[in-house]
């Protein structure tokens, strides 16, 4: 509008360009602050702390300070590399613009340049590589005399705790989930467990996000592992494996609690007669529960 044919720089920085600007930083501005106002407040102080976790859950062991520095430690790494490629790439892109229609200059081969790039994939890959090897060895460690053993089964669709302890002159208690009721995982606070993970029919994984750990639950083979639990209070626990048609409901709760709640809670188990070993397959008929799907399994 009002255009006589000689569209100048000048004649446009003083017509419509000059009122809008302030307006769209208004509306830049008052994006800004509702976005951030909506954020903020969504999350509440536990939320603002899983994200300094980068989305990691609060550690609730003895093995999760390697996970978690392993997790951070490999962000920091990515986000290097991503600095340094945006880098490059803007540096390119300003560097080699387009400044005529010619084309610019072919070139085939840059030996450095390449061996570079050959190179530097490798090194990233070997820095990874030495501390996931490292932590992965702090967090598999095993000790010579485990405070408390338990054997937990994995069995379509829940899960049995069968716990070594001696208890009033008997070895062993157990406890069982049903589909209904899933199971309870007693463990007591700063004493170390270790971990038998059998199954009598398919491939289940034992999960407790809290412990920052995962491991498959096999039949045929017995897996292992120890920690320690650190920190008081109950925990979620499943089944991270897809194992049939009731998978989603092998969830299970992992109390930890102090020594004398621990032996008073399998003193009560072993008053309701669940003494000895429940370990599934031959001796399924100890797994009580699972009422109508134990037949169709
Ligand atoms: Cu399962």
């Amino acid at each position: 509008m009002g255009s006589n044919g000689t569209p100048g720089v000048d004649e446009r920085a003083a017509g419509p360009a000059r009122a809008t600007r302030p307006a769209k930083r208004r509306l830049l501005v008052g994006t800004g602050v509702v976005l951030g106002t909506l954020l903020l407040t969504g999350c509440s102080s536990a939320t603002t702390e899983q994200w300094k976790r980068l989305g990691l859950p609060e550690g609730a062991s003895d093995r999760t300070e390697a996970v978690r520095s392993l997790w951070i430690g490999a962000w920091i790494a990515a986000l290097i590399v991503g600095v340094m490629v945006w880098a490059l790439i803007l540096y390119v892109v300003v560097r080699y613009r387009k400044r005529s229609d010619e084309a610019p200059k072919q070139v085939r081969y840059n030996l450095p340049l390449e061996v570079l790039y050959t190179l530097a994939p490798f090194a990233i890959i070997g820095v990874l590589f030495f501390y996931t090897v490292e932590h992965g060895n702090q967090v598999t460690a095993m000790s010579s005399s485990p405070q408390h053993t338990v054997n937990v089964v994995g069995q379509q669709w829940q899960w049995t705790f069968n716990y070594k302890d001696t208890v009033d002159g008997q070895e062993g208690v157990w406890e069982t989930g049903t589909l209904d009721k899933p199971a309870q995982l007693w463990l007591p606070v700063n004493e170390s467990v270790h971990f038998d993970l059998t199954s009598p029919d398919v491939i289940h994984s034992f999960w407790v996000p809290s412990f920052y750990f995962k491991l498959d639950v096999i039949p045929g083979r017995t897996n292992k592992f120890e920690l320690t639990p650190t920190k008081t209070g109950t925990f979620a626990g499943k089944c991270a494996e897809l194992c049939g048609l009731y998978h989603s409901r092998m969830v299970f709760t992992v109390k930890v609690v102090t020594r004398a709640e621990y032996d008073a809670h399998l003193r009560e188990l072993a008053a309701k007669g669940q003494t000895g070993a429940a370990t599934g397959g031959q001796d399924a008929t100890t797994i009580p529960g699972h009422g109508e799907q134990e037949g169709e399994k």
